[in-house]
């Protein structure tokens, strides 16, 4: 269960609009508490560094501009005319950032015999050679509100305000921040289509596994992070079971960082959901990848699937926190 909505929207409030804004700073290995630093550092009781490295802040207005873009274009179907809006948007912008930006399309004929076109984007950041770092969401949107508790509304699209375009949003603007800094180590990302077709898991998950089946097993990444539902306006992370089981060494030092910036509350280490998503193809496939996901969205989760999944049930400083808790994670990637 979730801490009281009131007091936690607060909470980030406090911590998004307080000292959190400024540039942050990077540490490496010394013994001064986060909490000199400022942005709620402490909480973990980390130690800071002598050598700083200064690294662009999440700029969350940006962030969330970009998740009202992705709802302006409709919902992002296979074969819907968003769809096509959202991909051509994907690949100018990545191409403007990044050295490397490359599609991977591919087809799919789903249980009920549909033929589905659909594009995996591909962007890279920072040195090309060694090892690199996968961050991934899904880009496509739900079909069906078959989760709606109102029968009449299970035949409509699903927005994907948090289901979709929120993942997107942080990765956008991670994207700007690795173009005007890069990064210390290889970063790739991955936009992945087809996540969320459905109804049947044989119809999802089908970008991550066209990734795997090509790029990932030619040239693995040494591990990933997944950002699905990371745009909740009353937000929580427990750890994902399937990321412990399989990337447990990426979830101590995500949670760690997250509770080293102050946001110890809304990643709490001793809850767990368990969310069968992309990450759970590339750990059977041996990366190790960890899904940063909030399954419980609104009342009961009565926004997931729903035609409730809009703009107005999204938070920019959830964008905020869960970008700040990513970059952090990337820029120590040393
Ligand atoms: C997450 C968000 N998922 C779909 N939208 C994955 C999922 C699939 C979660 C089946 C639960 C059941
Ligand atoms: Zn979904």
């Amino acid at each position: 269960m979730k801490a009281a909505e009131g007091v936690q929207r607060v909470a980030l409030e406090a911590l998004v609009h307080g000292a959190c804004v400024m540039k942050r700073w990077m540490m490496l290995v010394t013994a001064i508490p986060l909490a000199v630093a400022g942005c709620g550092g402490g909480d973990a009781g980390e130690s800071a560094t002598t050598v700083r490295v200064e690294r662009p802040s999440f700029n969350a207005d940006r962030a969330f501009q970009d998740l009202e873009r992705q709802v302006a274009f409709g919902p992002r179907i296979p074969g819907s005319a968003g769809h096509a809006e959202q991909l051509e948007w994907l690949e100018t912008e990545l191409r403007s950032l990044a050295h490397t930006v490359f599609l991977q399309p591919f087809e799919h004929v789903t249980v009920d015999g549909n033929e589905l076109a659909l594009t995996n984007v591909i962007a890279r950041f920072g040195p090309a050679d060694g090892s690199r770092l996968l961050l991934l969401t899904h880009w496509d949107t739900r079909p069906k509100a078959d989760q709606s508790s109102d029968e009449a509304d299970r035949e409509l699209p699903v927005t994907g305000a948090n289901d979709g375009a929120s993942g997107t949003a942080v990765l956008m603007e991670l994207a700007r921040m690795f173009n005007e800094q890069p990064p210390p180590g290889g970063v790739e990302f991955l936009f992945s289509d087809g996540e969320d077709y459905g109804p049947s898991t044989t119809d999802m998950f089908l970008g991550a596994r066209h990734y795997i089946a090509g790029v990932g097993s030619e040239n693995p990444p040494a591990y990933g992070i997944l950002l699905d539902m990371v745009g909740d306006a009353d937000p929580s992370f427990p750890v994902e079971a399937y990321s412990m089981e399989g990337a447990g060494q990426v979830v101590q030092r995500i949670w760690g960082i997250a509770a080293g910036l102050g946001y110890r509350r809304f990643f709490p280490m001793d809850q767990t959901s368990r969310v069968l998503d992309d990450h759970v193809r590339f750990i059977e496939a041996g990366i190790p990848v960890v899904n940063i996901i909030d399954f419980d969205y609104g009342p009961g989760h009565g926004f997931w699937h729903t035609p409730r999944d809009v703009v107005e049930n999204t938070s920019a400083q959830t964008l905020f926190m869960v970008g700040d808790v990513v970059a952090e994670v990337v820029y120590r990637n040393r």
